[in-house]
């Protein structure tokens, strides 16, 4: 099994964490994002959307990451507790995994690009200009999605769809951890969120080296060129 990512996207990384959970072994491949490598045309060949994360299983290609989870807990009949059984946990599960990308994930990337996009000077990447009113669009849509985690699928429970960890906590905790590096700092301050992304930081800490060591590589990068880049600076 081949996992082409990048171990800076949010989807990659639940990925990449669900298959060392599991004890699966795969082949790391990755695919720069900031060099632009998704849009090789050898890359192109194994996902036409250019996007990270796709699996290689055998000749089977597979993008798209809650699908790529989903395919891996089946075949490799992981815990229960990713992908339940039981009809209405499943569906709670559901649930979170497709509010996620047309709330959490929308608004949560959109801000994490503008805040990349307006900073760094790569050559690869777009690059935006400083609008405090969007910024200030972006910072409370996403205020409103942290806000929706802990009032409606959070709540009183240790996880978000229970008492154990599932996918939608996978794919939500990778998420909200690249705020890390653009320094915001919305999820820290809602009490609830933030004690459930240490409980999940701490269940995938044993493997989080090499994305913890990017994303660190990553936030360097982006520090430096808000310091460097006087026409990109914004706080
Ligand atoms: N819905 C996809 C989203 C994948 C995605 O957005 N990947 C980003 C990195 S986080 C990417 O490859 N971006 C490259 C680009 O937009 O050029 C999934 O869940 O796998």
């Amino acid at each position: 099994m081949k996992l082409y990512l990048d171990f800076v996207s949010e989807p990659s990384k639940a990925v990449y964490y669900f298959l060392k959970i599991n004890n699966i072994e795969f082949e790391t491949n990755i695919v720069d994002l900031l060099k632009g490598e998704n849009r090789l045309p050898e890359y192109e060949k194994i996902n036409p959307f250019r996007l990270v994360p796709a699996i290689d299983d055998d000749g089977f290609i597979l993008t798209e990451s809650i699908a790529i989870l989903r395919y891996l807990a089946t075949k490799y009949n992981a815990a229960e507790h990713w992908f339940p059984k039981d009809v209405q946990k499943q569906a709670r599960v559901d649930e979170f995994l497709n509010w996620y990308h047309t709330n959490l994930r929308k608004n949560s990337v959109e801000l994490y690009m503008y805040r990349l996009f307006t900073t760094l000077d790569v050559p690869t990447l777009p690059k935006f200009p400083h609008d405090e009113e969007k910024l200030k669009k972006l910072q409370a849509d996403v205020a409103k999605s942290i806000k929706n985690i802990d009032t409606y699928f959070l709540k009183d429970k240790p996880f978000l769809c229970g008492d154990v960890i599932s996918a939608a906590d996978l794919m939500g905790f990778c998420e909200l951890e690249s705020h890390d590096i653009i320094g915001e700092e919305i999820a820290k301050s809602n009490k609830n969120v933030n004690a459930w992304m240490k409980r999940v930081g701490s269940y995938l800490e044993k493997f989080s080296a090499e994305p913890r060591a990017a994303m660190d590589t990553l936030k360097t990068l982006y520090d430096n060129s808000k310091k460097i880049n006087g026409s990109y600076i914004h706080l």
